[in-house]
């Protein structure tokens, strides 16, 4: 047995805390996680879709949250290809990186049967798919890309806990792109009916709670030194940028993107502290995505050359 000297020891349970003990010295002190080329690794975890709110254990019947995944998509795709390793938060069955150009309802105009039989990709789509099919598989290939599924509010911000704290150890390197759509409220799993709700007994009538904001505790504990940008959605322009302005202020994010409902397709606005940058897309074929997230790495790379990143009360 090994007697350690009773200063590195808890006084209660007898055992070394991580200050004494140098485990907590020893990772601050770390040199960050290289890729082969000896470039510190940046992973940004990409969140994206909407979560649901289920109303019985053995779920028929949900609530769901507005969001296509198409932000996400996007934006994990240019993400890869300013070098990051994108862990991808999805809701399960939303628009996937890379395969965001097949069509969903009509996915079969897409193919065609050649003259020996062999199913051929109709042209101009052909160009396409195989430049996606190429790009997909070097980015899961070679550890770019790590698909997670959720789809309630509950495997939502359990696997947001897990990522988050598995990549506190990136410190400043680390990111976080919070573009699902969260619910704000949701029935606790104990007040929830365990089969399919009778619609005999009458009227529903359900409480719903408070879902505990998430984010500060994101910011204060589960990776405090990783660069924070969450997405603010309203369908009243007058109360947008304020909102936005708020949230970042009280979930202490580095940035947020607001968008409206009505254009959040052609035009989002980065706001930062003392600065908001509109962002447009030019035109149908263009992703306003590729400039925000050129702006969002030029800001990530400001908040790795501070001397820490932890500035969560600054
Ligand atoms: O997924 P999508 O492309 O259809 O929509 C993106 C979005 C509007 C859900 C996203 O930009 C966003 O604002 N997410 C946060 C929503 C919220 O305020 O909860």
């Amino acid at each position: 047995m090994i007697y350690l000297p009773t200063k590195l020891m808890d006084s209660k349970s007898g055992m070394e805390t991580p200050q004494e003990s140098g485990v907590e010295s020893f990772f601050n002190s770390a040199p960050p996680l290289k890729d082969q080329s000896g470039k510190p690794i940046r992973v940004v975890c990409v969140t994206s879709g909407g979560t649901t709110v289920p109303l019985e254990q053995r779920c028929v019947r949900y609530i769901d949250n507005f969001s296509s995944g198409n932000r996400g998509a996007a934006s994990t795709e240019y993400f890869v290809k300013a070098g990051y390793a994108v862990i991808f938060v999805h809701r399960r069955g939303s628009c996937q990186p890379y395969c965001r150009y097949l069509p969903q309802d009509s996915f079969l105009d897409f193919f065609d049967i050649a003259e020996n039989s062999t199913i051929k990709v109709c042209e101009p789509h052909g160009t396409v798919v195989k430049g996606a099919i190429r790009d997909y598989r070097k980015a899961v290939e070679e550890g770019f890309l790590l698909k997670l599924p959720f789809t309630t509010i509950f495997e939502y911000l359990q696997i947001l806990q897990m990522v988050a704290t598995s990549m506190r150890c990136l410190k400043s390197h680390g990111m976080f792109y919070l573009a699902a759509a969260v619910s704000d409220f949701y029935v606790p799993w104990e007040n929830m009916a365990k089969h399919k709700i009778q619609s005999a007994e009458g009227p529903l009538d359900m409480r719903l709670n408070q879902v505990p904001k998430m984010l500060l505790v994101l910011r204060k504990e589960w990776a405090p030194a990783a660069f924070c940008i969450s997405f603010k959605l309203e369908t009243d322009p007058d109360i947008l940028l304020q909102k936005a302005d708020m949230a970042m202020r009280k979930h202490g994010m580095h940035v947020v993107v607001a968008n409206e409902l009505a254009t959040y397709k052609r035009e989002v606005s980065v706001v930062t502290s003392g600065e908001k940058t509109r962002v447009c897309s030019h035109g149908q074929d263009h992703d306003l995505e590729e400039e925000l997230i050129d702006i969002l790495v030029a800001r990530h790379s400001e908040h790795i050359k501070k001397p820490s990143g932890i500035d969560v009360n600054e």
